[in-house]
């Protein structure tokens, strides 16, 4: 069963991969970045998959097979898709002071996100049971960090660049939010926490949600921009520059 569910990860993901790919043609030239960003996610995925199908990426651990397969993904995939969400809701640099605000605001979720799943791994791999929850804390506390960020100072950029990129980016958002919570509860229910869950229950769980995260969310992203209207009206530009 645990292979299964890896190799329906694996062709998903290619999948996956194969339809932002067709979907991405009918972007503007200006907006390529999107399906650049989604195409990417989808490759390492399903890499990752692969190698977890083949039985690569696994450390035993105190009796418990932990693939660190996902952390390596995640720690690249993450960062892609927050990226993906963030440059909906923040426009192309204009000025110096505006590239800063917006850099700021980049570093700081991408570098609580990177956080976030480095100390989950780090967790996994630790025995001894407060030390390994000690770890899961302070991966939830970046994890805030992040929800903060994208839930109140960049959700409010969206809003200012208009109703349809508001639209969108709660669409994204909410997706994002939602399946993200998926993970920590997943990380303490199975081979990492309390092993409450059996191994296979764990492996298909995580590969409906990540399925989910990666593929439907970059379906929604570059579905989304590539219906965006184009080019961004002359009122909007100017109180964006303001
Ligand atoms: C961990 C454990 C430490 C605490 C928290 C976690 C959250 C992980 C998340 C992972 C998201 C992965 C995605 C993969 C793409 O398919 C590391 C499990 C908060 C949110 C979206």
């Amino acid at each position: 069963m645990v292979s299964t569910w890896l190799w329906i990860g694996a062709i998903g993901m290619a999948a996956g991969l194969i339809l932002i790919l067709i979907l991405g043609r009918s972007v503007k030239p200006d907006r390529k970045h999107h399906v650049v960003v989604s195409s990417l996610v989808l490759a390492i995925a399903s890499l990752a998959y692969f190698a977890m199908a083949n039985g690569q990426g696994t450390f035993i651990v105190d009796g418990r097979v932990v693939y660190y397969a996902r952390y390596i993904d995640w720690v690249f995939t993450t960062p892609l898709l927050l990226i993906g969400l963030m440059t909906v809701a923040m426009p192309r640099l204009q000025s110096l002071g505006q590239a800063r605000d917006r850099n700021a605001l980049l570093g700081t979720v991408i570098g609580a996100d990177v956080l976030m799943i480095v100390t989950g791994a780090i967790g996994a791999l630790t025995v001894d049971t407060t030390v390994k929850y000690a770890w899961y804390a302070f991966g939830c506390i970046a994890f805030l960090v992040v929800l903060y960020e994208v839930l109140i100072p960049i959700r409010a950029a969206a809003r200012d660049r208009g109703l349809e990129h508001a639209r969108l980016y709660d669409r994204l958002l909410w997706t994002l939010v939602v399946l993200w919570f998926v993970y920590p509860i997943v990380w303490v229910l199975g081979t990492e926490g309390s092993q409450a869950i059996g191994l296979s229950v764990e492996v298909g769980i995580f590969a409906i949600v990540d399925i989910l995260a990666k593929v439907g969310f970059g379906l929604l992203l570059v579905g989304g921009v590539a219906r965006l209207a184009n080019p961004v009206p002359a009122a909007q530009t100017a109180s964006q520059a303001a």
